[in-house]
């Protein structure tokens, strides 16, 4: 049961999820976790716009720190991070988190980076009726923040209350329970099991959204019943709705991909691409390009403006850049329900069952009609998955 976001005059977000869990009682656990994810993006949103002001810009470190991706990190990826965990951590909702700027899966009841969340006996509390696996780049496109271009948020939450995980004390003289083993006796065959409530398919995900910082903050959310994406008020300092129930147009006449690329993508994409160009493709329109190198950006636009976005394979990268757990499926999952169509070309991207953590993907989604002529290019061509 999902109120009409209309239904109330002057609502916010959170007034929205708190109906909602009246409605679902058992979703409060979810309404705090998206709680505390607003106001992480809200945080996030305050740190990048006055990132100029307060002189948090360029990479952590003076530069050399180098993330799980081999990227160099941001001072703000590891700033946004933190705010992200700590938001969560203190919802005593989680159980797992996996982040674009952690190796591994980190068990929120243990990690060292915020201290022990515990009950005063010091035993990790762990709710075992709403513990739930987030999943989350803290600041995607950070790259752009230098120039004031836009960046975002991506979050997924999967329930992981019915995963065979049970986090046990960690080991003793071990950091985490998942990081590679350090000394061999931290190999512990219970990370294998809560790594699976980490490495579920999109078509798992209890909800998903993102956070875009541009010219407004938006906050985009699906909680599997549509799409609602609110703005963020500054007046109030609340998100308040203003695209209720997004529907992505049939078909759009933006492409948005690095063309860069075009030479390293493969044949059936190539003459997509050209065909769109050309004004030979089923709309008989000549297509024009948007790319701004910000997948929220990027995906924000073609939601609301319809066409298609990607970042496909390539000669270069195989399974091109994209992460599949945390922003391929948490995208994906938007735009499937806001009637769009999300594919690595071939394969829909919510039925993959992620192998590790930083596993990347393939990603071409946007409006129904031109991700499925996109599609029959690689149905033409056999052997292109
Ligand atoms: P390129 C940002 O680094 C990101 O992960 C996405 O936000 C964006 O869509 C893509 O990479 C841009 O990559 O190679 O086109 O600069």
């Amino acid at each position: 049961v999902f109120p009409e976001v209309c239904e109330y005059t002057g609502i916010t977000l959170t007034r929205y999820m708190c109906e909602i869990a009246r409605a679902n009682p058992g979703l409060n656990d979810l309404e705090t976790l998206i709680s505390s994810i607003q106001t992480a993006c809200k945080t996030i949103n305050s740190l990048v716009t006055r990132a100029h002001i307060t002189g948090i810009v360029g990479y952590a470190d003076g530069g050399g720190s180098i993330n799980v991706q081999g990227e160099e990190q941001k001072t703000l990826d590891v700033l946004t991070n933190d705010v992200l965990k700590r938001a969560l951590r203190f919802t005593g909702k989680m159980g797992v988190i996996a982040s674009e700027e952690e190796e591994a899966p980190v068990d929120v009841l243990e990690d060292e980076g915020v201290g022990q969340y515990s009950d005063e006996a010091g035993d990790a509390i762990i709710d075992e009726a709403g513990r739930y696996t987030a999943v989350f780049d803290p600041l995607d496109g950070s790259s752009n923040v230098d120039a004031g271009i836009p960046t975002g948020t991506i979050f997924g939450i999967f329930d992981m209350s019915a995963a065979e995980c049970v986090l046990p004390e960690v080991q003793e003289g071990c950091d985490d329970l998942y990081s590679p083993a350090v000394e061999d006796d931290c190999e512990g065959a219970v990370s294998e099991e809560c790594m699976a409530a980490t490495l579920q398919p999109g078509s798992s995900l209890v909800a998903s959204g993102y956070c875009l910082y541009s010219s407004s903050t938006f906050f985009a959310l699906t909680l599997g019943a549509g799409v609602q994406i609110f703005t963020l008020d500054p007046h109030i300092g609340e998100f308040v709705p203003t695209h209720p129930n997004v529907a992505v147009p049939q078909r759009g006449a933006i492409y948005s991909l690095n063309e860069a690329n075009r030479k390293a993508w493969d044949a059936p994409l190539r003459t997509y691409i050209e065909d769109l160009q050309d004004g030979n493709g089923e709309s008989g329109e000549r297509y024009t390009a948007r790319y701004i190198g910000s997948m929220v950006g990027d995906v924000h636009r073609t939601l609301l403006y319809g066409g298609i976005f990607g970042y496909p394979a390539d000669s270069k990268n195989a399974n091109g850049k994209l992460r599949l757990l945390y922003e391929a499926a948490p995208m994906a999952f938007l735009v499937e329900q806001a009637g769009g169509l999300a594919l690595t070309g071939k394969t829909r991207i919510m039925d993959l069952v992620p192998q590790s953590v930083h596993q990347r993907v393939p990603v071409l989604l946007g409006s129904p009609d031109d991700v499925r002529e996109m599609r029959k290019y690689y149905d033409a061509f056999t052997g292109s998955k």
